[in-house]
């Protein structure tokens, strides 16, 4: 009996242990949508046509030129990934991905930061209530906009600085854009909105931390006064170190167990 309770003991202390230390792997991601349930029930459509087709949110028309659709999202600082695929070359498109926006009493209307596209350039924009009142941030040219796949992180920061990554492949790569602005510091929706073309939207990610870290740039100075730059950043996605907490307390369990079997 005694035997039996030092046993179911040691299993316990061993699971609260490994219990306490999934929370870290859980709080990263803050919400995510890929679609594959081939619904969009945790979004809401304030203008035009939605549908998920294949695992892809995307507009379709029928007779609105625009379409507006939003979730719930409050995140102000961390990442914010997502892929985007402009199916026209309409050379008067516009769409914009409203990462951190604040609603009003107009529905299409927001006050915010996002990622616009137009035909040739991504720009990171703030939003003055009206979809036509966007002021930009930065931008930059990009080739081959339209009818393909464009992968977007988005990083901010405490201080506001904003780090913005086109179809980025590293954990360390040269950000495209990076601006600091801090006139809004409050969201209420993750939002995309078009205006005269069809826009498909798969794998948003929102994320309490900053995945990608730009390259951090040193310079030594050696005795004979030689500069040499290289570059560092190589901090691994922090997913990394909690499955290998996660690990270590699945071995913690096993070394109890196996101590307390020891014991009988
Ligand atoms: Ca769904
Ligand atoms: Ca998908």
């Amino acid at each position: 009996m005694k035997t039996e309770i030092l046993k179911i003991s040691g299993l316990l202390i061993g699971l609260i242990f490994v219990f306490s230390l999934f929370p870290l792997a859980s709080a990263a991601v803050v919400w995510s949508d890929n679609f594959d349930d081939g619904n969009y029930d945790d979004w809401n459509v304030t203008v035009g046509d939605w549908r998920v087709t294949d695992g892809i949110l995307e507009t379709y028309y029928v007779d609105s030129y625009e379409t507006g659709i939003w979730h719930d999202s409050s995140q102000i600082e961390g990442t914010w990934s997502f892929d985007v695929y402009h199916g026209s070359s309409s050379s008067a498109h516009e769409s914009v991905c409203m990462f951190m926006a604040n609603g009003t009493d107009t529905p299409t209307d927001y006050y915010g930061y996002g990622i616009r596209f137009s035909v040739n350039s991504i720009f990171l924009v703030k939003q003055t209530g009206s979809f036509l009142s966007l002021s930009s941030l930065a931008f930059v040219m990009i080739e081959g906009l339209v009818t393909t796949w464009t992968h977007i992180d988005v990083t901010r920061n405490s201080a506001g600085e904003f780090n913005v990554y086109f179809n980025a492949t590293s954990t360390i790569a040269e950000p495209d854009i990076t601006v600091v602005h801090t006139e809004y510091s409050y969201s209420e929706r993750f939002v995309v909105a078009t205006a005269g073309i069809l826009l498909k939207l798969d794998n948003v990610i929102v994320d309490d931390t900053i995945l990608i870290t730009p390259p951090t740039t040193t310079t030594t100075t050696t005795t004979n006064t030689t500069t040499t730059t290289t570059n560092g950043g190589t901090t691994p996605l922090p997913i990394d170190t909690t499955l290998l907490i996660a690990g270590a307390g699945v071995v913690g369990v096993i070394i109890i167990a196996v101590v307390v079997l020891k014991r009988r």
